[in-house]
């Protein structure tokens, strides 16, 4: 196994700027069961082919594209299951602090696969819990592989039902037979941690206020 993961992995937090016209990063983790096409979906989201075996590496991939005419620039951490996982999740608290926002994916062929996300799921929400107001966790589920209908032993509805209940974006994908549709699962992630940023500025500008307030509150009454 040859672990390429760079050495300056930072926390998240105040790394991903958003002022004006500056470039815009995001740091999106892929996580899931082994086999179930996470580098699949990195290297066609990145060179737009479908290369067949991808080996057990860990990578951090930098690339930057124009989304909606901002430049962005995408870090994307395609991480390995690791072995011997207990049934928590086993995602680090490296990985959870530095993520900005998550690609959950299972195998439509391998239930298993749908399992660990549902675990997944959880040690996110968990880890991430926010203060009320902020509690929109950037998570798109991607059941993958749906090139394989013959093999398939998770349904759709099962899939969309979970994202539902979990409040994250969900679709179904073949890294195998299409790019459009793994550009838009990292779109929809992008957009999503886009999302949670505004709400978080919003959060910290009332917070300001509401601090405010109660100094002046308190002056009168004096
Ligand atoms: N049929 C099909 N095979 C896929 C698809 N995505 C990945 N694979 C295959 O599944 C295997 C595991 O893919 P990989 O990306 O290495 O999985 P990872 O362990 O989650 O990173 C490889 O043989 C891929 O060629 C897909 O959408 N359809
Ligand atoms: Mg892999």
């Amino acid at each position: 196994m040859v672990v390429q993961v760079k050495q300056n992995v930072q926390s998240s937090s105040g790394k991903m700027s958003d002022n004006g016209p500056q470039k815009l990063e995001a740091n999106i983790l892929l996580l899931g069961a082994e086999n179930v096409g996470k580098s699949a979906l990195t290297v066609r989201f990145l060179t737009r082919r479908f290369i067949g075996e991808y080996g057990s590496i860990e990578s951090i991939y930098n690339h930057s594209d124009r989304v909606d005419g901002r430049e962005i620039c995408f870090n994307i951490w395609d991480s390995l299951y690791p072995q011997n996982c207990d049934l928590h999740g086993c995602i680090s608290e490296k990985q959870l602090r530095w993520a900005d926002g998550f690609i959950l994916v299972y195998s439509i062929c391998d239930r298993a696969s749908f399992n660990v996300v549902r675990q997944q799921v959880q040690q996110i929400r968990q880890f991430k819990k926010l203060p009320s107001g902020m509690d929109k966790v950037p998570i798109i589920i991607v059941g993958n592989k749906r090139d394989l209908q013959h093999r398939r032993t998770v349904s759709s509805e099962e899939g969309r039902l979970l994202a539902m209940s979990a409040d994250c974006g969900f679709f179904e994908t073949s890294a195998a037979e299409t790019y459009h549709g793994v550009l838009l699962v990292f779109h929809e992630v992008l957009d999503l941690i886009r999302e949670a940023r505004t709400v978080k500025k919003g959060v910290g500008i009332k917070g300001i206020v509401r601090t405010m307030s109660a100094v002046f509150g308190k002056r009168r009454n004096e």
